[in-house]
């Protein structure tokens, strides 16, 4: 298994080190389940004062990203990654690493994409900051455009790092027990089914039954259950969907239609 080798192009390169120092994403990078590269366009740059960002033409506030830095950026990370292929003795077929730039103005990021881009050996993300990128250089060098959800936040880092955290847990031996990655929310097109720890009792509200009776069988269809009621309850265009894929068995039909007029607390 190739490890996965990530590019992160950002003039804020130490935010990453959040993501590569705690939890599942932390301990993906000590086993080097896959690599991460920092790249700082101001370290491209050429004229003194090391401009990464000027005045948008036909006016208005804010700065756009120079087109110039990203580009030379993007360059000497194509020339890393050629590098590592000759290097690690890649097979010669591997294709070159699509450039992911994270914007609002993306295709929404979904769980199927994040499994598909788990299965790569390369992947190259831009960061954006201020008022966004010059278009030319989005035109010119980047492969597609990824939204985290629909809004608007400082910069492309924060949201890099989300879809980093989302494919690295992919990654085989990231998590221990990968049985709990396959069940999370959203492998199978269902939200995940409420989960409880101790005590049986916290201040009067108990542990629902079913769950401490130790029949396992049971416990899977109340969980199965679960999860079909609250999907359909709050993200109904999900179970759409998950029908049309053939996810739901004629026994998820009944229960739908048994708990389908029936109310549930949040
Ligand atoms: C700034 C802005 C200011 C006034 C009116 C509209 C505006 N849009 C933006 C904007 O999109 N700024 C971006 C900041 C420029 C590119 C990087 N930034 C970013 C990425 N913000 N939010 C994201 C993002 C990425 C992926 N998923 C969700 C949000």
């Amino acid at each position: 298994m190739p490890t996965l080798r990530i590019d992160v192009v950002t003039i804020f390169p130490e935010m990453f080190d959040a993501l590569v120092g705690h939890g599942i994403s932390g301990r993906a990078a000590e086993r080097a389940l896959f690599q991460m590269h920092r790249w700082n366009p101001r370290d491209l740059t050429e004229d003194a004062y090391r401009r990464v960002d000027d005045r948008p033409f036909g006016g208005g506030p804010g700065m756009v990203m120079l087109a110039e830095p990203l580009a030379r950026t993007l360059d000497a990370i194509s020339e890393a990654q050629l590098e590592e292929r000759v290097r690690s003795q890649a097979r010669a077929d591997v294709k070159k690493a699509p450039v992911i730039y994270l914007s609002p103005r993306g295709a929404p990021l979904t769980q199927q994409r994040v499994c598909e881009l788990a299965e790569l050996t390369e992947l190259t993300l831009l960061c954006g900051r201020y008022e966004g990128i010059d278009e030319r250089l989005l035109r010119a060098r980047v492969d597609e455009e990824i939204a985290i959800g629909d809004f608007v936040v400082s910069g492309g880092e924060l949201p890099a790092m989300m879809l980093i955290d989302a494919v690295v847990r992919w990654l085989p031996g990231a998590v221990q027990d990968f049985a709990s990655v396959q069940e999370d929310s959203f492998t199978r097109g269902l939200l995940d089914c409420s989960h409880y720890t101790r005590p049986e009792d916290w201040r009067g509200l108990r542990v629902p039954d079913v769950l401490l009776g130790g029949h396992h069988e049971r416990i899977r269809e109340w969980r199965r259950q679960e999860a079909l009621l609250t999907t359909q309850q709050r993200r109904p265009e999900l179970l759409t969907s998950a029908r049309k894929q053939g996810w739901l068995d004629s026994a998820d039909e009944r229960t739908l239609s048994r708990i389908g007029d029936q109310a549930k607390a949040p």
